[in-house]
């Protein structure tokens, strides 16, 4: 059967996620074209390697050359000082939209983050409509993420579907992961709608699976057509309600979690 794309970009290849679409994503395209600042060993059949710093202005515009799309999944994926975060995932996202634009690339995928909106607390219910509430820097880098495809859409056509993950991890490593928990297999078919739905202009969805508590509301994100097939109900006993931390924790009372504790802290040193 023939494939949607001749060739597709698949940025932070070396990462947790990247290693585990490297399979995965073959299906959407005759080439994957691979890049990180990381190793990521040898290209096999049907890949591309390279290696790029997304800080790189003209190494970027080189690795989007001759590609039909992108999922772009490199950059800093946690709280850290503000200096990797504004390489990575702001610099980085100006390089990789320029690269797009200059090279006529029409649609990108972009793994944003359910740290944008990390500040709503556990008893909300969000939707992509609502003020963004970033819960740290890292959380802000990737609104800024959002906010730079929204204007390459408005300004210069080019679709960006922005997903929102929650937690893709094999299980959930604490309660709060039973509401954020996306599976790998949820997440490819989330990608592939990303990647072929007819029409998605400028796009916002929540990447979650079907879990029995939800905090994000995905009805704005429905022509995409995804219905994810997992849930966390099986991972629940692992964690029960009465091991949850105390109330007045912030892990507890906001949606980003353990991040609102590892983002600046005030006073400062
Ligand atoms: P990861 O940290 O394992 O992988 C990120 C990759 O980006 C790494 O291989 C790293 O070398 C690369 N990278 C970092 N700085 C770079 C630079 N300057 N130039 C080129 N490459 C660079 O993260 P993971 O878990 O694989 O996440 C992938 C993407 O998905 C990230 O953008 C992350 O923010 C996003 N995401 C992941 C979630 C998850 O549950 N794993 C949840 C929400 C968002
Ligand atoms: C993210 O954005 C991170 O990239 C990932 O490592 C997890 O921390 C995830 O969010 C989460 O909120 O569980």
């Amino acid at each position: 059967m023939s494939k949607p794309f001749r060739r597709i970009l698949l940025t932070g290849a070396a990462g947790g996620l990247g290693r585990q679409l490297r399979g995965p994503v073959k299906d959407f395209a005759d080439v994957v074209r691979l890049a990180d600042i990381a190793d990521m060993g040898e290209a096999q059949e049907g890949e591309e390697i390279v290696q790029c710093d997304l800080a790189d202005r003209d190494a970027v515009l080189r690795m989007c050359e001759g590609v039909d799309a992108v999922l772009h999944f490199g950059g800093i994926s946690t709280e850290t000082p503000f200096a990797p975060i504004m390489n990575a995932n702001i610099l980085g996202m100006v390089n990789l939209y320029e690269a797009v634009h200059k090279h006529g690339i029409r649609r990108v995928v972009f793994a944003s983050s359910n740290h944008t909106m990390g500040m709503y607390r556990t008893t909300d219910m969000v939707d992509a409509t609502m003020p963004l509430r970033p819960d740290g820097y890292y959380g802000v880098s990737k609104v800024f993420g959002e906010s730079l495809s929204r204007f390459y859409w408005d300004r210069f056509g080019i679709e960006t579907v922005c997903i929102r993950i929650g937690s893709c991890f094999p299980e959930p490593a604490n309660r709060r992961m039973l509401s954020t928990y996306i599976s790998l297999d949820d997440l490819v078919e989330l990608l592939r709608c990303s990647l072929t739905a007819p029409r998605v202009g400028h796009t916002i969805t929540f990447g979650v699976s079907d879990n029995p508590s939800v905090w994000w509301d995905d009805r704005h994100a429905r022509h995409l057509g995804f219905v994810p097939k997992d849930n966390s109900a099986k991972f629940a006993s692992m964690f029960p309600a009465g091991d949850y931390p105390p109330v007045d924790d912030l892990a507890t009372i906001y949606q980003g979690g353990g991040f609102l504790y590892s983002g600046p802290q005030y006073p400062q040193e």
